[in-house]
């Protein structure tokens, strides 16, 4: 549909048509990075999956390859769902993915590409001792699936991977043990549970070192490594994470914080992000990770414009040794490839202002703005009372305090008619001390009927020293925004009708009453990605 082709974009992974959801198996082969994913071949709905298959040599710019895996066995028939990736020491690839087989159970299935020393694994061979692990006593047939991608046992002679289920509203997450992928005990207990939280999907886990800014392969384990936990909460559509210790000996893992357990602590996104996976790229040592971004407009226009979702910029994540209790995303660097013609702007910014930025065209920007804060306004700033600040509940960015909100608006028109302002707002509580919140307003992104527009945010931690930061990619419906160097992100989808193309603008505004902020910004207008199918 003519109409909304501007919707699409340039540099997010996309197929060329119809419905995807989550990553599946990332993974680095012979130089090319490999991205499998949940595909509706015939329509812009969810149903029928089938893993599509691209492959990149540095994860932006991707090639389209024919299906790895469609449902055509008793076993997949109700879908080829998600999977994970595991790397022998050997080179083999073992791709361990979930079917939902002719009567609607959910098992679990072996995969291998049928030539290793093809550098596109074109060809996907499934196990004939598929399913290699059908749902344990006490678990529901609709409740067992996403296998993680498999560590080294302490004895370093078997694997081990983890599924997420539930048992009646608690979250769980169940360990086998293998040493061919085919044969599978089933470990006592649980690697961790929550009360409360429901199913578990797409379960990650992997360690992240305390103290060396490089990613860290999933079975490395000891003094000065934690390991991160991560569900997708089939209940409330986010995925969660949390940073804690791994036994391998009593198989158990134990959040450092109680409070910010898997389910009700930290998510990677407060925005839509969901179904997230890493890999390890031993190229580079980094840990990357993937999230599937669904559509916050009307079903029928998916189906109108033929296609639905796309995938996150790949972010690294690296744990945060200021505050010792985040992770920190961040895209990666490959992506700065695309950056094209900048613009600097160095301004302060009064209160209640809006300040234009010299750009036009600005439906594909990377933008960086620090802000600081009039430091004699914070002393000065009248405590507020009441329940502290929630971007969430707030009303967004037009609602005025004394120390926020400041920020920028993207995807703007001229007349401001559409924006969408990506924001801090910072609160003094009654004990003097400030808080700060990262927040992303979609509630003027546009004019259309049938979108979804949302107020999307969460507290953040700015440690002595920092200055207010954003990193926002825009391309063109999302809005991909990183706050303190990606220690909170937010993900919009934003569908606007007049900031589109060349009338998008970007502003810088300060909506306070009582402080100035100077802000300091570049950006560059970004390219495309050039996604398109492999010359085979
Ligand atoms: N999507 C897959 C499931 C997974 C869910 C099916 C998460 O394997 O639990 O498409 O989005």
């Amino acid at each position: 549909n003519v109409m909304l082709s501007w919707q699409r974009t340039a540099f997010h992974f996309q197929p060329e048509q119809n419905w995807m959801n989550d990553p599946n198996g990332p993974l680095l082969h012979k130089g090319w990075y490999h991205l499998f994913y949940q595909y509706n071949q015939e329509s812009a709905v969810w149903g029928n999956i089938t893993w599509g298959h691209a492959v990149s040599k540095d994860l932006i710019h991707w090639f389209h390859l024919p299906y790895a895996m469609v449902p055509d066995q008793w076993y997949d028939v109700n879908g080829v769902w998600t999977g994970s990736a595991t790397i022998l020491p050997d080179g083999q690839i073992i791709m361990l993915y979930t079917g939902d087989t002719t009567d609607a159970v959910q098992v679990q299935c072996l995969a291998y590409p049928a030539n290793l020393s093809d550098p596109l694994l074109i060809d996907w061979v499934k196990s004939p001792s598929n399913p290699v692990l059908f749902p344990p006593p006490g678990i529901g047939s609709k409740d067992f699936r996403d296998p993680t991608t498999a560590w080294l046992s302490p004895g370093g002679d078997k694997w081990r991977i983890t599924i997420g289920s539930k048992v009646n509203k608690t979250g769980i997450s169940i360990v086998y043990e293998t040493s061919d992928f085919i044969k599978y005990d089933l470990l006592d207990g649980y690697l961790h549970q929550v009360a409360g939280t429901g199913m578990w999907e797409c379960i990650d886990f992997y360690p992240v070192s305390l103290t060396e800014s490089n990613g860290l392969d999933t079975s490395v384990n000891g003094a000065g490594v934690k390991h991160v936990m991560k569900a997708s909460m089939d209940d409330d559509r986010h995925d969660y994470y949390a940073l804690g210790t791994y036994d391998p000996i009593g198989n158990k893992w134990t959040p450092d914080n109680p409070e910010l357990d898997v389910g009700i602590g930290h998510r990677y996104d407060y925005g839509i992000f969901y179904a997230s996976k890493t890999f390890y790229d031993q190229n580079k040592q980094r840990r990357i990770l993937w999230g599937w971004i669904s559509e916050s407009d009307a079903e029928g226009l998916d189906l109108m414009k033929g296609w639905a979702c796309v995938q996150s910029i790949p972010r690294t994540v690296v744990y945060d040794q200021k505050t010792g209790t985040d992770l920190l995303q961040w895209p990666v660097e490959e992506l700065e490839s695309l950056r094209g013609d900048s613009v600097e702007a160095d301004v302060k910014v009064g209160p209640g202002s809006v300040v234009p930025v010299a750009i036009d065209s600005a439906s594909q920007l990377d933008v960086e703005v620090s802000f600081e804060l009039d430091e004699e306004a914070v002393e000065a700033a009248v405590p507020e009372v009441g329940a502290g600040y929630d971007c969430t509940t707030s009303g967004g960015a037009a609602n005025r305090g004394v120390l926020g909100p400041f920020g920028i608006l993207v995807l703007a028109d001229d007349n401001l008619t559409e924006s969408t302002p990506i924001y801090f707002y910072v609160a003094k509580g009654a004990n003097g001390k400030t808080e700060s919140h990262f927040c992303a307003d979609e509630l003027r992104s546009s004019q259309a009927p049938d979108v979804v527009k949302t107020v999307y945010g969460s507290s953040v931690p700015v440690v002595d020293g920092e200055k207010f930061t954003i990193r926002s990619l825009v391309d063109h419906s999302i809005v991909e925004s990183f706050a303190q160097g990606g220690r909170r992100v937010i993900t919009s989808r934003v569908y606007p009708t007049k900031a589109i193309n060349g009338a998008a603008r970007v502003f810088l505004f300060n909506n306070a009453t009582g402080a100035s902020i100077t802000a300091s910004l570049k950006m560059w207008k970004m390219g495309s990605a050039d996604i398109r199918q492999f010359p085979l």
